[in-house]
């Protein structure tokens, strides 16, 4: 049987660290599920469609990736798809305790386990938000984001 996780989100839009994260997940599980997380609370910059196309064209090379959307607990869609593990990347102590609450409910409710990979180093200061608030003021990103998606929040900017 193949070994699953999935690495949860909002995506909005996906950047380097992400993907450090989801490429260092599809190196030790069988299959990899990207799931995009609908909070309908938060009006995004990307539709939840934008989100996956730009993932899927950004994780295509790893072979072993799945990304869709999900609305609803995240507890629901591991369990609904046989994934015993949830991935998540800890940049700092800032995303701890968050973290560790959200980890502990989820194995509470279903038994699901939470494994958390140390930022890359280069990465530990990103954020989507971050990216979005500084291209939006035109400082340069390029450099954080993969070319797909540096390109789609150019356009999506110069143009609302
Ligand atoms: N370096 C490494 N990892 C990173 C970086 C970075 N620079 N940036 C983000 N990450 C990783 C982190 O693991 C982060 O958790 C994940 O990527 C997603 O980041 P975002 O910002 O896209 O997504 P969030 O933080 O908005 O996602 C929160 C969830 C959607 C995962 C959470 O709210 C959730 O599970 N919601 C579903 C509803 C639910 O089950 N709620 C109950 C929870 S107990």
């Amino acid at each position: 049987t193949l070994r699953r996780a999935v690495c949860p989100g909002s995506f909005d839009p996906i950047t380097n660290g992400h993907l450090d994260i989801i490429g260092r997940a599809a190196k030790l599980y069988d299959v990899v599920h990207v799931a995009v997380m609908i909070n309908q609370s938060k009006k995004g910059l990307f539709t939840v469609d934008e989100r996956i196309e730009l993932i899927r064209e950004v994780t295509a090379d790893l072979g072993n990736v799945e990304v869709e959307a999900f609305h609803g607990l995240l507890v629901d869609f591991c369990r609904q798809r046989d994934i015993p593990a949830i991935v998540k990347g800890l940049r700092a102590v800032s995303d701890f305790d968050y973290e560790l609450q959200m980890a502990q409910m989820n194995i509470g409710l279903t038994g699901v386990e939470t494994l958390f990979v140390p930022t890359n180093p280069t990465y530990s200061f990103l954020s989507s938000s971050l990216v979005k608030e500084v291209a939006t003021w035109g400082g340069d990103v390029s450099h954080l984001l993969p070319p797909a998606v540096h390109t789609a929040l150019v356009e999506r900017l110069r143009r609302p």
